[in-house]
């Protein structure tokens, strides 16, 4: 990897690396849902119940409650099938420390994508290991399925990459920019956006009109997100 990519990963707040799993010939069929079937799916994993059409800063408290186990396989059933529903099923927070031939492949990757990096990532210090911090997880949807706005824990960076075969649509506000978004969210819909993470999906309007900026970005399949600390995403 190039001083330039490095330099650029952890300067900026969003950084997407067009196709990059073809680029370090990653071996993704083991990502497939078939494979996951096979390999994983008797795992117990979370679903979350989600209304696919609300968008905005109110409403999800309740809805985000709806949280319930079940077999991974099941779940993949479950995409295979065409939905027209309102309502959507999403498979969140996939712990996969345990699934080691998928770690084996991620650890193939670059130090900077997947590795803690020594010297420079704070989490070299860590004693022991954080569940979706230190350790990856894994995501799996279908189209409609949304992840509400959050930074990550403590403020750290966030790395994702999309093993396909759909985009996902990604929004984000740099860090500078947060407490004034938190603010303006207060103030016109009485709503924190911090003790509300992850329960609110924001149209970019609303932050346009305000002169708050914005990003929107299409994540391909093979492409891999750097997320800089404390920048604010909903997917
Ligand atoms: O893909 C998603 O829906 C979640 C992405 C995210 O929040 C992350 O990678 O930090
Ligand atoms: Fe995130």
């Amino acid at each position: 990897m190039s001083p330039l990519f490095e330099d650029t990963i952890y300067k900026e707040q969003v950084c997407l690396l067009r196709g990059s799993l073809n680029h370090f010939s990653f071996d993704n069929s083991i990502f497939k849902k078939c494979s996951l079937r096979k390999n994983f799916g008797s795992k117990k994993i979370d679903i979350m119940f989600q209304n696919r059409l609300v968008h905005s800063f109110l409403g999800q408290k309740a809805l985000k409650q709806i949280l319930r186990k079940e077999r991974l396989a099941s779940y993949i059933n479950y995409t295979n099938k065409g939905k027209d529903s309102e309502f959507v099923d999403f498979a969140v927070n996939i712990d996969i420390n345990e699934f080691s031939s998928l770690i084996r492949e991620l650890r193939k990757l670059p130090d900077q994508i997947y590795t803690v990096h020594k010297g420079i990532d704070s989490q070299c210090y860590y004693r022991d290991d954080v569940l979706g911090v230190s350790l990856s997880q894994m995501y799996l949807k279908v189209k409609g399925v949304w992840t509400g706005g959050h930074q990550e824990n403590s403020r750290l960076r966030a790395i994702n990459i999309n093993h396909g075969p759909a985009d996902s649509l990604w929004y984000s506000v740099d860090s500078e920019h947060y407490e004034r978004l938190r603010r303006l969210v207060m103030s016109v819909f009485g709503v924190d956006i911090l003790s509300q993470e992850g329960l609110w999906f924001c149209n970019i309007e609303f932050l346009l009109e305000n002169n708050i900026p914005v990003r929107q970005f299409r994540q391909k399949a093979g492409d891999v997100v750097f997320l800089g600390p404390g920048c604010l995403h909903w997917v």
